[in-house]
């Protein structure tokens, strides 16, 4: 009766950049945050938790971790997709924190225990060009990141993903309707291994380098960008073509041995089954907060290990501090781990969500607090009303429509 859920409450704030928490409380008091945040989505998730599945909590025994996750997926007929899986994702990553409050240990300590010290970490440099994108992999490296993932601007493309403007940290989702871009698969096709070329001579070979195509690619382009990349001996090449159509990875291997990283917007262990069980990418990226919960991406690790597949969890600015400490005890425990991005929440955040992970000499550290150790400032995030900011847009120099 101690466990039975008398709260679940959702909370929408803006400190820098929106974020959707579900907050859960049992009636002896403990409390359990979920990250639900969805770029560019927010409130669609935040109606679906607040309309549709809070009502379903209320009573239910928090410990039931798993029947619950099994309620809400099987028991909700309409299954997957990111709205759902991603509010299914918060309750869970709720309950669990509310476990390890409850027997006082870390959230890594109940999946298993440590796997290793610290989570290996990548962190983004990108340059208007390719002396910028290089100044900035050497910032990174003396700051003590390992992994560095690079992207630099494109001759001709207009606003290309991954680059900031100014000195701010880049954030895509920047206006209220989506911004426009223009791509240019041509010039990006002699663009992109130059800089990684121009990498390799700045930095040697010791550091890791990383690289995120973002979809722009069709099959047979991404096969031949994996190829000319082979001498620079990427960690990964992430999102190298859409991965609705899983075939068309075969193509890439095919013609190359570059690593392929792919699933940041898958939200099923059924949207990566194919590319998994063919072993047509070596890492998959579906984090916790869109891949519905630790409960779910359990599921989707174990299988990936069975076919020597490593996890290499999104961790972007749009993905909470809640769900960063959430991957980051799964990432501590988890044996087949890769690597986590890691790109730094701004301070006005992280005043909203305290935390007690740390980064040190490259990798990043969970602290031992019961739970996943990250709490809200309630107070504080009341002050930062919701802002609504969409994801940009892409389209080719004619017009049409293509992958942003
Ligand atoms: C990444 C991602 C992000 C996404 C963003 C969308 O690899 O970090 O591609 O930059 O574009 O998370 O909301
Ligand atoms: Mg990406």
């Amino acid at each position: 009766r101690d466990r039975e859920i008398v709260d679940a409450k959702v909370i929408v704030t803006c400190p820098g950049r929106n974020f959707v928490t579900l907050k859960i409380t049992t009636r002896s008091g403990v409390t359990g945050l979920g990250d639900a945040t969805l770029n560019g989505r927010e409130l669609a998730v935040a109606s679906y938790l607040q309309d549709h599945v809070v009502p379903n909590l209320i009573g239910r025994d928090a410990g039931r971790i798993e029947d619950l996750w099994q309620f809400l997926h099987r028991g909700a007929y309409w299954r997957r997709g990111p709205v759902t899986m991603t509010a299914i994702a918060a309750v869970d990553v709720a309950l669990w924190d509310i476990l390890g409050k409850m027997a006082g240990l870390p959230l890594y300590q109940l999946l298993g225990g440590r796997s290793r010290e610290g989570a290996l970490v990548y962190a983004h440099a990108n340059g208007r060009d390719i002396a910028e994108a290089s100044d900035q992999v050497g910032m990174y490296r003396e700051q003590g990141f390992l992994a560095i993932r690079a992207q630099c601007g494109v001759p001709g493309v207009k606003k290309a993903y991954g680059i900031s403007t100014g000195t701010k940290p880049y954030e895509p989702a920047e206006s209220e309707l989506p911004a426009e871009t223009i791509w240019n698969t041509p010039r990006y096709l002699e663009t992109a291994p130059r800089l990684f070329e121009q990498l390799r001579k700045d930095h040697g070979n010791e550091v890791e380098l990383l690289h995120d195509v973002h979809h722009r690619l069709t099959p047979i382009e991404a096969a031949r960008l994996a190829r000319d990349l082979e001498p620079y001996r990427l960690f990964w090449l992430e999102d190298a073509t859409p991965a609705e159509n899983q075939k068309s990875f075969e193509l890439i291997r095919k013609h190359s041995v570059t690593a392929l990283a792919v699933g940041e917007v898958f939200n099923s262990i059924w949207d990566c089954k194919h590319l998994i069980e063919n072993q047509l990418i070596d890492y998959i990226r579906t984090t916790i907060v869109h891949g519905g919960g630790i409960t779910h991406v359990r599921r989707i690790a174990d299988f990936a290990a069975l076919h020597q597949v490593r996890t290499g969890f999104h961790g972007a600015t749009d993905l909470s501090p809640v769900c960063m400490g959430a991957a980051l005890h799964f990432d501590t425990w988890v044996p087949n781990f890769g690597i986590q991005e890691y790109m730094f929440h701004s301070d006005q955040t992280n005043a909203v969500f305290s935390h007690d992970y740390a980064f040190r000499a490259g990798r990043l550290h969970v602290g031992d607090t019961p739970g996943h150790g990250v709490d809200i400032d309630e107070k504080l995030a009341a002050r930062y009303p919701y802002a609504p900011k969409q994801l940009p847009i892409a389209r080719l120099e004619d017009g049409t429509m293509w992958d942003w």
